[in-house]
Order: structure tokens, then sequence, then C-alpha cells
């Protein structure tokens, strides 16, 4: 079996892995079914001269069996690379919070920085018979420097997070340099198929991509896969998830409602929040019966829009607490702290209602792991918002559109007044999608259209003649990032000019 190289922007010890967010969660589960190399940042700050003297890579035998080479960032390139241009342009644009993307505040050189020094440090260490597998919007043009730098070994790449509407992602002033870099891989597998048709129409509307007969899509000279292939959980390990364990607490009689986001505004929770008050506005009779019990640990603190989604969930709790609660009876139990992983399990398995409400996510992972958590003979509701990757898949939750107060308002009561009969045959039916889509079934499977699609390219016959073959590679060694490129009618037409020229 070839050795399997995983890149993502930051590597930990795979004990910590479990505890740090969905993509973490999801390499970690990769490597305890298959062994090879973790490669990213360390998470670790340095001042410049430092860095730039050496790179800082090593690599340790982590727990494991997999080994771990990593790199520290430099406080500029921290400030550009990872908070800038991946967490203040990327991530909300794709997140469809355009008003929350600082487009113009120059982070874009040293996110290609940081990328290029990746791709001199890995490149060193890719073997031939390697698989690489790149994970995340930090580092998308990473495949096309590894090209560039002469690794000609399988590499696909991996989005965890959604595509957003062409037009949206149009708004991204180096659209092109990325449509671009994203068509040296020879697959880019995302979590949906509305994701993967979104990343079709950007390629044609950014770079006059087409779709070929074998469904691929071709743009410059480059043919390539995109399949969707939904992130799964480890669902036995959840399985003997426990509520009575004292690691609990108990909320007396009341039924708990447990909601488990990182703190981060794609998350919904002011509307979570809200829905939740307006439940206990409209049903009262389940005041004091029912406790929401939210855990949000916080991430990217340095983000501003980090610190005001911080301060509304805190005026909102507070006030929900202060206008219904009791002496004997604290409705919204708000926890902002990270909670060990087995405590996670047994408070799924306790909560009669899972709500999560999205404004927009790749998956959700937390969803699938609080139906694995359930008692099969007496399960919870999870009620999911439309708007997660994980609605395609798991249609027998209570599906929502969270904005709508009301509506999720009205979900939890209907999730409170299901009868056991339909809760069970709702719960099956879901840990059937989760069962067959697991954590492993995900990266077998994204890993062997990986295998094959690099194997078409190496015995694709040539359909251009030498000379046109020549001219795009010169189109090639061109630089990747017309950096500071402002989007106009004329500049994508002229696009659009270019890159038909040379089909
Ligand atoms: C990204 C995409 C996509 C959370 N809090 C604690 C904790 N967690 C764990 C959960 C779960 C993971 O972190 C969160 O995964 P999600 O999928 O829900 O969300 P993101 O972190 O935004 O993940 C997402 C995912 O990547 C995978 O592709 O689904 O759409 O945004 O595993 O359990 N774990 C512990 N304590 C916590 O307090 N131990």
């Amino acid at each position: 079996m070839r050795r399997i190289v995983v890149v993502s922007n930051r590597v930990m010890d795979l004990r910590r892995a479990a505890q740090a967010g969905g993509v973490a969660v999801a390499i970690a589960d990769l490597f305890r079914a298959r062994k090879g190399l973790w490669f990213g940042w360390n998470g670790k700050i340095v001042d410049d001269a430092h860095a730039s003297e050496a790179p800082g890579i090593k690599v340790a035998r982590s727990s494991g069996g997999s080994a771990l080479a990593t790199l520290a960032l430099t406080s500029d390139e921290h400030r550009d690379y990872y908070l800038g241009y991946s967490n203040s342009v990327l991530w909300p644009v794709f997140h469809n919070r355009l008003d929350l993307a600082r487009f113009d505040a120059g982070f874009y050189p040293r996110y290609m920085g940081v990328n290029e020094r990746f791709a001199r440090a890995l490149s060193t260490l890719i073997q031939p018979d390697d698989i690489v597998w790149i994970h995340d919007y930090h580092l998308i043009p990473l495949g096309a420097l590894l090209r560039r730098a002469g690794v000609a070994n399988p590499i696909g790449f991996y989005l965890h997070i959604p595509v957003p509407p062409s037009q949206t992602f149009l708004a991204i002033p180096e659209h092109q340099a990325l449509a671009r870099a994203l068509t040296a891989y020879d697959l880019v597998g995302l979590q949906t198929q509305a994701d993967v048709a979104n990343l079709i129409q950007f390629l044609e509307d950014s770079v006059s991509g087409r779709i070929l007969q074998d469904g691929r899509i071709a743009a410059f000279d480059h043919r390539l896969a995109i399949e969707s292939f939904p992130v799964g959980i480890d669902a036995a390990s959840f399985a003997s998830a426990s509520p009575q364990r004292s690691s609990v607490q108990s909320v007396d009689d009341a039924q708990r409602i447990i909601g488990v986001d990182r703190l981060d505004y794609s998350k919904g929770l002011p509307q979570k929040f809200q829905a939740f008050c307006r439940f206990l506005e409209k049903y009262p009779k389940y005041r004091r019966n029912v406790v929401l019990t939210q855990i949000a640990p916080p991430t990217r603190e340095s983000v501003e829009a980090y610190t005001d989604i911080r301060k509304q969930l805190e005026a909102l709790s507070g006030k929900i607490n202060g206008m219904f609660g009791e002496l004997d009876w604290v409705p919204i139990h708000y926890i902002y702290r990270s909670t060990p992983r087995d405590r996670l399990r047994d408070i799924y398995r306790s909560s009669r209602i899972g709500l999560f409400t999205p404004l927009r996510d790749g998956m959700n992972l937390v969803a699938k792991e609080y139906i694995a958590s359930q008692d099969p003979a007496d399960p919870g509701v999870p009620i999911l918002s439309r708007f997660a990757g994980a609605a395609e898949q798991l249609v027998d939750a209570l599906i929502v559109n969270p904005y709508n107060i009301e509506e999720t308002a009205d979900a939890i009561n209907a999730a409170l007044l299901m009868d056991k009969g339909e809760r069970i045959a709702r719960y099956e039916r879901l840990m059937s999608v989760i069962r067959t889509y697991d954590s492993a079934a995900w990266a077998a499977s994204f890993l062997a259209t990986l295998e094959a699609a690099a194997e078409e390219r190496a015995h694709a016959v040539d359909p251009l003649t030498p000379s046109i073959r020549a001219s795009m590679a010169r189109l090639a060694r061109t630089p990747l990032a017309p950096v500071g490129l402002k989007l106009g009618p004329s500049r994508r037409s002229a696009g659009h000019r270019r890159a038909s020229h040379h089909e």
C-alpha cells in the first residue's frame, strides 16, 4: 500500500486532534485506519529571523505510529496567512458572509508565501510512491506549487467547508489564481453535491472550465475530477456513550437540548438562542422542564468577528436566563470552553434533542456524533439546519431553516412531542446512513478515486500538438497570483478569451 502524505494547516498529536474541530477529528480518524506522514503548521509562532534561517521541520513518531512533520509560522505569516487571508477572506466568503470579508487588507502575498514555503519543505519529504492529500482552504495553491517543484505523485485536495455560489466566489479579487490552482489537482473532493455544482459553475465562470464527457473538468491544460465525499465519523466509538456516568451533570427531571459548536459566526448561535427563547415564550408549559446546554469552545479569538459573536452570545444568554430563569432553573447552560470527548458523548446521549442550526456548514460532524451516541431503544431527536452539508444525507432529522426563529421553536416542540416509535424509526434510518458513510469509507473512497484519477493522467493520450503544449507550458510558468487584481467586466472577459484561446 502506498504511503499517504496528509497536509493540513494545523498538525498536532493525534490524541489532541480529537478536541480541535472537525478537520483534525477527520484526519485523526484517517490515521487510525492508515499510517503515513502528516505535514503542516505546529501551532508555534516564531520571530522572522528564526524562521527564515531554519524552517524548523521536525519529524517525530506520534502516538498513532504516523510521522508528523511540522513548521512554525512567523508572526507576520500568522497574521496574514492564517488570521488574514484564510480566516478573514476565504472562510467568510465560503460561508456566504461577504459582509465580513476583508478583501483589501493585503493578506494575499503572505498566503501565497506560506504555501510556497510549505511546498519547498514538503517536496523534499515526498517519496516517489506517495499519495498526497491536501486539506482545506488554507492550502488551495499548494498542489500547483508542488507540481511546479516537480512532484508528479497523485495529489488530491479536500475542502471541508462549503463552496459558495459562483457569484459570491467571484467576489474574491484573486479568484482566477485560486481557480487555476485548483485545476492542478488530480481530484478535488467536496462535502456535498451542491458544492460540486457550485465549484463547476465557478470554474466555468472564472477560467472557462469545460465539462468533459467523462464528467471531469478541463481548464488550461489540466483535467480535474470533482466529486462529493461527505465526511463521516467513527460511529462505533460513540456507541459506548453512557448518560449514567457522573461526568454528566444532572438536570433533574428536565429534558436536555444539546448544542456543541465551535464559537463561530457560521454556526448560527444567536439564532439558536433566539429560537429557544421563542420556544419558551410560545410553549410556556415547558418552562422548568427543558434546558439548553450549549458548549461553545472559542476559536480564532484574534479575529474581530469572533469577539463580536462572543459578546452577542453572552448578552443573549444573560437576557434569556434573566427573563425566564427561576431560583431552581436556569434555562441556558452556556459553556464557553472545550469539553473532553468522552464527556461529550455522554452529554449527547443524555440529551433528548440535538440542536444543530448553523447558517452554513460544510458538513457538521456534531450532528452525526449526537445521533451515533443515542440509546437505540430510546433515541433523542436531531434538529438540523438545511444549510449544513449533513442535511443532504440526514434527511430523517427534523430539518429547519435556522433564520426562521418560529420554525426552529416549533421544531423543538415537535421533537419533544415525537413518540418513541417514530424516534426509533428515524434513528434507525439515520444510523444506517452514518454507518455506511463513516470516516473509514470517506477516506477509502477519496483515496481510491484519487489513485484512479492520477492513473488516468499518467496514461492519458495527449490530444494537443507540440506547439500548443509548448505555449501552455509557457503560460504555466507565469506567476500563479496576479496580486491586487481587480475584477471588472473587462478583466473577466479577458480571462475568458485567454482560457479559450488555449483550449
Ligand atoms: C469543519 C467544517 C465539517 C467541538 N467542541 C468540542 C469538540 N468538538 C469536536 C466535535 C466535532 C468537531 O469538533 C467539530 O466538527 P464540526 O463538523 O461540527 O465543525 P467544524 O469544526 O467547523 O469543522 C465542518 C468538518 O470540518 C469536517 O469536515 O463538518 O462543516 O466547518 O468532532 O465533537 N470536541 C471536544 N470538546 C469540545 O468542546 N472534545
